[in-house]
């Protein structure tokens, strides 16, 4: 590839969880990539020309092909920059990484962002069962995960993964949506390890700007 900042263009939003997720995996990477930010609306307009779900990040080529879904993102910067894996080339392990990456996603995210579109509603349409079902839900997550994070460094193991990329804003976030209780020292330690990444520090100082968007109120802390 002649000049990887062109050939690789990311249509994302620095506050945006799952384009944070995308992010960590280029900043891991070290890999060069063009920035469309979806701040400018005509950007947007490209991307549903593309991904008419319109859900973000999507990954842009010069070759035309275009990958939606973070997850299948970071596989497929894997292909390009094989040199630092997101996802383990042992088949058990990578099974693990990826199952811890679904946790994070179907249990965590997807939990969260449920509480935050149902803010988002006019309130006479908001739906309060919904809204207590999904911070039930986080609640067991926050259980299962500080059991599972006891003895592991990263979401699967020693190794800084693909899972630990979407982890990295689906705990800030989560925490911020509906408090991690104190008591699960060990989910807050992964937190902190998480925060403190390098390549996560760097994309939570480039979403500090669009704090005030979120839409229960950011709190001071990280
Ligand atoms: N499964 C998708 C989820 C992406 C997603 O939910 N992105 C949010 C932004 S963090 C979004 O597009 N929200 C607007 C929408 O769902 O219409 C992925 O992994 O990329």
């Amino acid at each position: 590839m002649s000049d990887p900042a062109t050939n690789l263009v990311l249509y994302s939003h620095p506050f945006s969880s799952y384009c944070q997720k995308a992010l960590v995996a280029f900043y891991e990477k070290g890999l060069p990539f063009g920035h469309r930010n979806l701040e400018q609306p005509e950007a947007m307009d490209e991307l549903k020309a593309s991904w008419p779900f319109g859900q973000f990040p999507i990954l842009k080529e010069a070759s035309g092909r275009v990958t939606a879904e973070t997850s299948i993102i970071i596989e497929r910067l894997d292909q390009i920059a094989p040199d630092t894996p997101m996802i383990p080339t042992d088949p058990d392990a990578a099974l693990q990484v990826r199952f811890m990456d679904r946790v994070f996603d179907n249990h965590l995210q997807s939990n969260q962002q449920r509480i935050i579109y149902n803010t988002l509603r006019p309130e006479a349409d908001r739906d309060p069962i919904a809204d207590a079902e999904a911070r039930a839900k986080l609640e067991t997550a926050y259980a299962w995960l500080d059991g599972v994070m006891a003895t592991r460094t990263w979401a699967a193991g020693g190794t800084f993964t693909l899972a630990d990329c979407g982890a990295a804003p689906g705990l800030l976030y989560a925490h911020w949506t509906h408090a991690i209780p104190e008591r699960f020292q060990h989910l807050w330690a992964y937190r902190r390890r998480l925060l403190d990444r390098p390549s996560y520090a760097r994309v939570l100082d480039e979403a500090r700007p669009y704090r005030g968007y979120f839409p229960l109120g950011a709190p001071d802390e990280d």
